[in-house]
């Protein structure tokens, strides 16, 4: 008997500075409905879900930054996810802004959960790949201030037992990154779930932003592949506050091969009914680690070309 995970990613087209929590609330619990309305048993939303893409500004005001962020999960305004979650009977992954106080410090995090269909968080992780800069750039129409707001994840890249397979998470950049989709590889991950905010034009030169869409999906197909892993990649995309961002969001077999996809740049939701046993397949042929892998011979290429240091 197959294991067929009937998975949806809920694209969300852009959320205005005004919106508040309660709204982007009400579109998320729309597109869960739709989705369970197509039989899945899972949705994906996207990174930073909740509130506009605030990283684009400069912040000043301690208190106007805090306000982006959730301090509890589930809170007053998230609750209705999770009651909705259970009363359907269909789990989700939810990307926010999680500040916490360890030990009196004040910490800030890109973050997402795993919701188990009963409504229970079963995973964390926090983004490890903050792009951007701490510093205003000159000359930018917008900021990409990750690394002024949020921290490096400290929880590595854990899986997850859940929806009868072995769940990962990564949060936008981390997509590009080999080591995201490895590391779970190496942990026999076979669904990553990923949310993204990618505006365009973010690098400045023409012909590496003009190929923004196909770096998107190129880095999730490899990641897929390599690993033997369904890839759920979701957009916050459109034209937020005068900041046009990529959609195509997908759902990525781990054959690599794209089986959804959305079309537009506005909330859609998207479907796929995932068979979690294909990926054995390739784990036991091409990719399998165990009998083909070689990272003891890794280590000797690095010291005889002296090209990098090993880690
Ligand atoms: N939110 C992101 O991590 N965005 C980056 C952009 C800035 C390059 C991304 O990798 O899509």
């Amino acid at each position: 008997m197959t294991r067929k995970l009937i998975t949806a990613a809920a694209q969300m087209g852009p959320i205005a500075k005004s919106e508040t929590r309660a709204d982007a609330v009400v579109r998320l619990l729309e597109m869960m409905r739709e989705a369970k309305g197509r039989g899945c048993e899972l949705v994906v939303f996207t990174e930073l879900a909740l509130t506009t893409f605030f990283p684009r500004w400069v912040i000043e005001d301690e208190a106007e930054l805090d306000s982006y962020y959730e301090t509890e999960m589930p809170s007053a305004a998230t609750q209705p996810l999770f009651d909705e979650a259970k009363r359907l009977c269909i789990g989700f992954y939810l990307g926010f802004a999680e500040l916490v106080f360890e030990n009196g410090v004040k910490r800030r995090y890109n973050t997402s959960v795993l919701v188990n269909p009963s409504g229970q968080i079963i995973g964390k992780y926090r983004k490890v790949h903050l792009p951007g800069h701490a510093e205003p750039q000159p000359g930018r129409a917008f900021q990409h201030l990750e690394k002024r707001y949020f921290e490096p994840g400290d929880l590595g890249f854990p899986v997850f037992q859940g929806f009868g397979g072995t769940m990962g998470m990564a949060i936008c950049n981390d997509r590009r990154w080999p080591e995201t989709y490895r590391v779970m590889g190496l942990q026999g991950v076979e669904m990553i779930m990923l949310g993204y905010n990618t505006p365009f034009g973010h690098v400045g030169d023409q012909a590496m932003d003009s190929l923004t869409l196909f770096h998107n999906h190129l880095s999730m197909q490899a990641g897929a592949y390599q690993n033997a892993t369904w890839v759920v990649g979701t957009a916050k995309c459109g034209n937020e506050e005068g900041s046009p961002m990529g959609g195509q969001s997908v759902i990525i077999a781990p054959s690599g091969e794209i089986v959804a996809q959305a079309v537009t740049v506005e909330d859609e939701v998207i479907t796929a009914a995932c068979d979690m046993d294909m990926g054995k397949l390739y784990k036991d042929t091409i990719f399998d680690f165990a009998a083909h892998r070689r990272p003891e011979h890794y280590g000797l290429i690095v010291e005889r070309t002296g090209a990098i240091q090993p880690d």
